[in-house]
Parts: C-alpha cells; structure tokens; sequence
C-alpha cells in the first residue's frame, strides 16, 4: 500500500514537471520562413495547427525594414485597421510571451501587407484534460497479497509513466 501511494505521489510530481516544460513552448511564427507578406505561409493554417497555452512565447522573425507587428484588436484585425494597435513591435526579432486565455491579434503594419495575409489569429487555450486520472487509490478490493498482480501493476506503472515522458519530452502532452 505504501509502495502504491508513493507511486501515486511520484505520478502527479512528474505530471506537474511535465506540465511546466510543456508550457515553456516557443513558436517561431511562419516556422522558418518567419513573419512574411510574400505568400509563403498561411498563417491561419499555421496557427491552427498549434495549440497555444499560457506562458507559450512567440517568435516574430522578420526585416524590419519592411515589416513590422501590430498586436490588434479583432476589429483592426479583421479591418487590416493598424491605426490605433494595442502594442507595436519593430525589432524584427521579436518575442511575445502569451499571457491570457483567448484570441490575440498580430499584424504587419505596413501597407497592403495584412491584405496580403500577413496577419495571425492565435487562440490560447487552456490544457486538455485528455489525459487519464492517476491510479485509483481506493482501499476497497480484496487484500490479498498476489505478487502477480502487484508486478503487473508495477509493470503497467512504469510503462504508463514511459509513455507520459516520451509524449512530455516531445512537447504532445499538452
Ligand atoms: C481604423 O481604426 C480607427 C480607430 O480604431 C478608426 O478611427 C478608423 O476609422 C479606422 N479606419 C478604417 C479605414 O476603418
Ligand atoms: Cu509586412
């Protein structure tokens, strides 16, 4: 029993761990063709293939001789409108950390250029909770002590946490 509720402990440390990395993600928006009005990138199909979460960071990766980012409200977005953004980022290699659930609104500022599709909507999102509740630990069952199903408990244990890892490490767990 003890062995059972120190791996039930271990469990949910490691899901919080693996939460943490998870979050940490950095997208470099348009991947490398980065934040372009020349046609290469649908952003929308971009985005969308992502999920985005709090405490996500976005690259915008651009010349800034010719582009630059707006974040906009969903009217500016929707209009092309870059007269009144909410910030204004020029540097041409600018990183925005996602703060909020909800959608958030970048364009480029430059003349015909949002026209041209370069714009992004990104929804943040909260965590699935697609994944499986930690093992019951409920005192109910029989007590008898079988050793089979207590390694194949153990078995099953550590795969379940093998799989988690190979999915945290690769950045799907969320
Ligand atoms: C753009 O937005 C500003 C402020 O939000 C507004 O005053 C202006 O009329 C808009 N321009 C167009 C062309 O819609
Ligand atoms: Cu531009």
């Amino acid at each position: 029993m003890a062995f059972d509720k120190s791996m039930v402990i271990f469990f949910l440390i490691f899901m919080a761990f693996c939460r943490g990395v998870s979050m940490a993600a950095v997208y470099q928006v348009g991947d490398s063709a980065g934040w372009t009005s020349m046609g290469q990138v649908d952003y929308q199909e971009w985005a969308a293939s992502k999920n985005f979460h709090v405490g996500d960071t976005l690259v915008f990766n651009y010349n800034n001789h010719f582009h630059n980012v707006k974040q906009a409200t969903q009217q500016g977005f929707e209009a092309c409108n870059a007269t009144s953004p909410i910030t204004t980022y020029t540097n041409g290699y600018d990183t925005v950390t996602l703060e909020k659930l909800g959608h958030i609104y970048f364009i480029c500022g430059y003349p015909g250029h949002c026209e041209a599709g370069q714009k992004i909507d990104i929804l943040v999102s909260s965590p699935t909770s697609s994944l499986s509740p930690p093992p019951s630990t409920q005192t109910s069952e029989p007590t008898e002590p079988s050793t089979a199903s207590s390694l194949y408990f153990r078995y099953n244990l550590y795969w379940t946490l093998g799989v988690l890892l190979a999915f945290c490490l690769s950045g799907f767990a969320y």
